[in-house]
């Protein structure tokens, strides 16, 4: 399925050896307070594309070893206000984060996300509102007719998308409503079973009413290229667009490993979803690799790496519907993957000490190539030849 368009890539170190005569090139700074003010991926960004990352918090983190990442480490929040102009809380908005109980909202992790999203001038994407996973037992295990359900859900979506009205921009309203192959998940999500799939248009129609600026998304993995799951939602939602459902925009989450290659139709994919009159989105793009703990990734895996973050940022930008591209991590030692997949990680551009590795520098430097004249720019960068081959 992978395909090697992009063969300039290199590792860092084999960069670095290779441009012996180059001039010297200073080691990037541990932490973000002393990066330069222009020396992030937000100043480097166009005009039109914000680049997201994930506030961790919640979800795998309460059983890590360490305090609640978002709250607690000042070096890791000044990482998120420098380099990004969108902020997706990781888990903090989730029913089961939200809902201690049915006539309980606990709003103080989520509501700390959105005031220092809007102290450093940046937008939230909300992340979600209908979900197979992560609900409370209450919800999931309770025995409620059918009417209790309905209103348990308006009232959820009203009450959370009302509270942030005009706060928060973008809402991934329903997430992975389908499996791999293309089917509802009839089964395992409790509104789809409970109330049919007529629910998911009545999901999005509540979060327009609560809201009616935010610009409402589906979300999934695995929908990267043109595939059953992306037709899936293909056709689903071109039926609710013509029923007049508020659905605005399609997110690829993007959760990719070196192990299994990328799909080369994603350009294919994002522009046939905007040619719909949809926003597209990276959402929580990551690439995983085969790595023991602990150890050093392979220049091998590296370039794989880069090559597979620089397509995925590469499509995006060059897909004009394409206005969101957001990092499901910024720091390995907050990422989600170890947890998850026994015997991978060294799945977001920074190291567990917040250090960048050289697929932050080809997203930087990609995106530098993006603006007006940006590509004699990109070569000229400090950083350049700490990921591309000369
Ligand atoms: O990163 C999230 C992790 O902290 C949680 O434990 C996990 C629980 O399902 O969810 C992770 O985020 C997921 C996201 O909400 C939806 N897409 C897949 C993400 C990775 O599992």
């Amino acid at each position: 399925m992978r395909t090697r368009t992009i063969s300039m890539l290199v590792g860092g170190a084999t960069a670095f050896a290779l441009l012996a005569g180059s001039p010297a090139l200073a080691a990037p700074p541990a932490h973000a307070p002393g990066l330069a003010a222009k020396d992030t991926l937000a100043a480097v960004a166009p005009d039109g594309l914000r680049i997201g990352g994930a506030a961790a918090g919640g979800g795998h983190h309460g059983a890590a070893d360490y305090p609640d990442p978002f709250t607690s480490d000042e070096p890791y929040r000044d990482l998120l206000a420098a380099e990004f102009t969108s902020l997706t809380p990781e888990n903090q908005m989730k029913w089961d984060h939200l809902r201690p109980s049915r006539d309980e909202f606990a709003f103080d992790d989520a509501d700390a996300i959105v005031d220092f999203a809007e102290e450093n001038g940046q937008i939230v994407r909300g992340h979600t509102l209908f979900w197979h996973s992560q609900n409370p037992a209450w919800l999931e295990d309770g025995d409620y007719s059918d009417a209790e359900l309905r209103e348990i859900l308006h009232e959820h979506i009203s009450t959370v998308v009302g509270r942030y009205a005009g706060r928060v921009a973008h809402w991934e309203v329903a997430n992975e409503i389908f499996d791999d192959a293309g089917n509802l998940r009839t089964e395992e999500n409790i509104w789809i079973r409970e109330l049919g799939p007529e629910i998911i248009a009545d999901a999005f129609r509540w979060a327009h009413e609560a809201d009616p600026e935010a610009v409402l998304f589906f979300n999934d993995y695995n929908v990267e290229g043109l595939n059953p799951k992306a037709d899936a939602y293909y056709a689903l939602i071109q039926d609710l667009l013509a029923d007049g459902v508020p659905v605005d925009g399609m997110g690829l989450q993007s959760h990719l490993g070196t192990m299994y290659g990328y799909d080369p139709t994603l350009p294919e994919n994002l522009a046939r979803f905007g040619a719909l009159g949809l926003e597209t989105a990276i959402t929580e793009l990551d690439v995983r690799m085969e790595i023991a703990d602990g150890a050093e990734p392979t220049p091998e895996q590296v370039a794989d790496q880069n090559e597979f973050f620089e397509f995925v940022l590469t499509s995006c930008l060059e897909e004009s519907s394409c206005g969101s591209f957001t990092l499901w991590g910024a720091s390995d030692l907050y990422s989600w993957v170890p947890n998850t997949f026994e015997g991978q990680g060294s799945a977001t551009p920074w190291t567990e000490d917040l250090e960048r590795k050289s697929a932050y520098c080809v997203l930087q430097t990609t995106l530098l190539s993006a603006q007006p004249g940006g590509e004699a720019r990109a070569a000229h960068h400090p950083a350049y030849a700490g990921c591309r081959a000369a």
